[in-house]
């Protein structure tokens, strides 16, 4: 058996019976899939991750990538190779390519259903995977030329990279100092070093194109200080004939070392050199165009969701091993024969504690599910919008709000259950190889690292998806909670969860209030305004992005047991009874045990001073 234990049921029943995404099959953009055929897809998708990708997981940790330092390469194990060679071949990846670049595309939440069984199977395959994605970018934002470029790199399975961060430039994107030269032919030349580059070196396939950010050097209106004066260039790994794709010279770009890690140790993570030995580093710019940070959040966007989906998909897998295991492990007795010392020993899941981490895995784990795939309804939303040749700002606004909460709540959620619950359930035996526990923690602890800490999350939710969205998508968002506690949604039976969501609703719409006051009175203009009170809301971004969470998913675990509420109704078959029960029982313990917890956040976020602004550095 290998590691994974995906949770298909759970994905179906929110794409299908919950969020309704089977809606827009069999018509329009997507007339060519009706339910069954998605339902078969994802069952394939299943099958492949449990069996092809999840036999690699385990061997490519112990054995991970070889990097040559006198050749500067590095060698993938085989056994991944077999996994990354069969998500490949399966083509799954055609289902978020445009029908321009030879894609056939699923609605976006069908897709990330079935992101989330091929990230939680084997995230690192996914990544090395992701060469169409960045063409499908190139081909959004190419030249004509490029964009037979993002042909040839789907044609000929090029792998891809994301080149952002540098060693004094991680988080602050704007301070990279990687230059870029433009040259007689329209080509550019770029000198610097990046760092922690994803994929940056492999032997998987025959070229790598890297997205690069640099700063252009002697061009007018662009190459200005910080992110805007940043620009996108497409720098192959091989030069190639730009018609065939035929390789030609080595480009001069190089993996000059590759980190030993934590975790996810089959993604290797390298330093790129530019330019730094006899080839220059040539690149093109995307687009012919100087937008260069624009461009890459195209990329970053999707980067963030499925690293959130990575993390989500981690601790369902993790709590369904730590369910496994309860069954089965005996040891003492009930509680209520504790003092009896002839009480016959019983499984674990007999123990209250038990139970009570056993909840919390799976109320978080499906709460966050349903939060990536209702986020990718609004980007089903976006994509209809766009095939009839509209835009649907709400749906735009919404997902934007919503995909630092996926992130960053998603990451950071997952991060510290799977340590603290789903490992904690093995006892000691979490703590050992021999089951897939402490690799999880290990792999998932970069989830809320990469892609923006959570901290710039937290930044970005409130300043950018709040603030200078003038509140429209959390008020949006705020106004579906309401409807449902409105329309009573789950009856008598759902009464007191729906009182707690209304409560949490009041809490962290008290602390969103009290941030925007903090933020108000920070602006030296205004009368008595205080700069120094923007510290108060740096101190407390991360409380809101993380109470928001525990907020939006309570209100989709209501939604969840309101429609397992009218399946029981029904009469269901057993095994149909203890699932629909499951989702009840789910909604019920986050709404009574989690949600409590905001009103205590709501009071610290009232109490900020500045005190530990104030507090001199020698004192921590
Ligand atoms: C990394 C990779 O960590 C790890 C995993 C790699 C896995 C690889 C495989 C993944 C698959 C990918 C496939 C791709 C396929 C795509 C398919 C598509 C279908 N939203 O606030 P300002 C922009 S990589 C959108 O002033 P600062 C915007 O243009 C490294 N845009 O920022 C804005 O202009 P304007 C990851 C945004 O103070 C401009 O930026 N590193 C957003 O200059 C300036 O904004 C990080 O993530 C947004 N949310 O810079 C860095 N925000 O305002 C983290 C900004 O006019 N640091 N823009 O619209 C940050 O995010 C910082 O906040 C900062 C600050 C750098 C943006
Ligand atoms: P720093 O930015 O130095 O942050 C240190 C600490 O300070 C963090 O806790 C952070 O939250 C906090 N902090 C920093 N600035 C602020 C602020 N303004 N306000 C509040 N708190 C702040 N990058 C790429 O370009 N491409 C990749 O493919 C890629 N893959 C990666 C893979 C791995 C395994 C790793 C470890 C990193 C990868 N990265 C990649 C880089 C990654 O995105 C950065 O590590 C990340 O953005 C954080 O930057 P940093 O490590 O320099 O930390």
């Amino acid at each position: 058996m290998g590691h994974y234990k995906s949770n298909l049921r759970d994905i179906e029943f929110t794409l299908f019976d919950v969020l309704g995404s089977d809606q827009q099959l069999g018509s329009g953009r997507h007339a060519d899939f009706d339910t069954d055929t998605v339902r078969s897809i994802l069952a394939e998708v299943d099958r492949l991750s449990r069996e092809d990708l999840a036999a690699s997981y385990v061997d490519s940790d112990r054995n991970p990538p070889v990097y040559d330092p006198a050749a500067r390469t590095v060698t993938v194990p085989e056994s991944f190779k077999k996994s990354f060679a069969a998500l490949m071949d399966s083509e799954l990846w055609r289902f978020a390519l445009p029908e321009g670049l030879g894609g056939t595309p699923l609605p976006p939440s069908v897709f990330w259903g079935a992101a989330e069984l091929i990230l939680g199977a084997n995230a690192a395959a996914w990544m090395y995977a992701s060469g169409p994605s960045f063409a499908s970018v190139i081909w959004r934002n190419g030249t004509p030329e490029q964009r037979r470029i993002a042909e040839i790199m789907i044609d000929r399975r090029w792998a891809a990279t994301m080149v952002l961060t540098e060693p004094d430039a991680g988080s602050d994107v704007g301070a990279g100092t990687t230059k870029a030269y433009p040259q007689d032919d329209g080509s550019w030349h770029l000198d610097g070093v990046k760092r922690f580059i994803t994929s940056g070196e492999h032997d998987m396939s025959e070229n790598i194109i890297h997205l690069v950010l640099a700063r252009p050097v002697g061009v007018e209106g662009a190459g200005g200080p910080g992110t805007k004066g940043l620009s996108l260039f497409v720098v192959p790994k091989f030069r190639f004939d730009p018609e065939t794709g035929e390789l030609g010279a080595r480009n001069g770009v190089y993996a000059t070392n590759v980190e030993k890690k934590m975790g996810l140790k089959v993604s290797t993570t390298c330093e790129l050199s530019f330019g730094d030995g006899d080839e220059p580093a040539v690149g093109w710019l995307l687009g012919d165009v100087h937008d260069g940070i624009a461009q890459m959040f195209q990329v970053i966007e999707y980067a963030r969701m499925m690293v959130g989906t990575k993390a989500i998909a981690t601790l369902s897998s993790g709590y369904l091993n730590a369910l496994e295991f309860a069954k089965e492990r005996v040891q003492g007795a009930d509680l209520t024969r504790a003092t009896d010392k002839t009480a016959p020993r019983v499984t674990i899941t007999h123990h209250p504690d038990v139970r009570r981490s056993l909840m919390t895995q799976k109320a978080h784990a499906e709460g966050m599910r349903a939060l990536v795939l209702y986020t990718a309804t609004m980007q089903d939303r976006v994509a209809a919008a766009a095939a009839r040749g509209e835009t649907d700002e709400t749906a735009e606004r919404v997902n934007d709000l919503l995909l630092p909460i996926v992130k960053g709540y998603g990451s950071e959620r997952s991060w510290v259950l799977l340590g603290s619950e789903s490992l904690q359930t093995f006892g000691g035996s979490g703590f050992l190889q021999d089951y897939p526990l402490e690799q999880y923690v290990r792999d998932a602890k970069i989830d809320t690292l990469y892609e923006g800490t959570t901290a710039i999350q937290g930044q970005d939710f409130f300043f950018r998806k709040i603030v200078r969205d003038n509140g429209q998508a959390i008020g949006w968002l705020s106004q579906q909670i309401q409807q449902t506690l409105d329309d009573e949604l789950g009856g008598g039976r759902l009464k007191v969860e729906r009182e707690l969501l209304a409560k949490a609703l009041e809490d962290v719409q008290g602390i969103l209030g009290t941030l925007v006051g903090f933020l108000m009175s920070s602006d030296p203009r205004t009368d008595g305004g205080d700069l120094r009170n923007i510290y108060k809301v740096g101190q407390n971004t991360t409380r809101l992005l993380l109470a928001t969470g525990d907020l939006v998913v309570s209100w989709l675990l209501l939604r969840q047991a309101a429609v397992a509420l009218s399946k029981l109704d029904d009469e269901p078959a057993a095994k149909d009874h203890s699932f629909f029960e499951g989702k009840m029982a789910a909604a019920q313990f986050f709404a009574r045990q989690v949600l409590p917890r905001l009103t205590a956040e709501r009071a610290v976020v009232d109490a900020t001073d500045n005190a530990l602004m104030d507090l001199d550095e020698a004192a921590f």
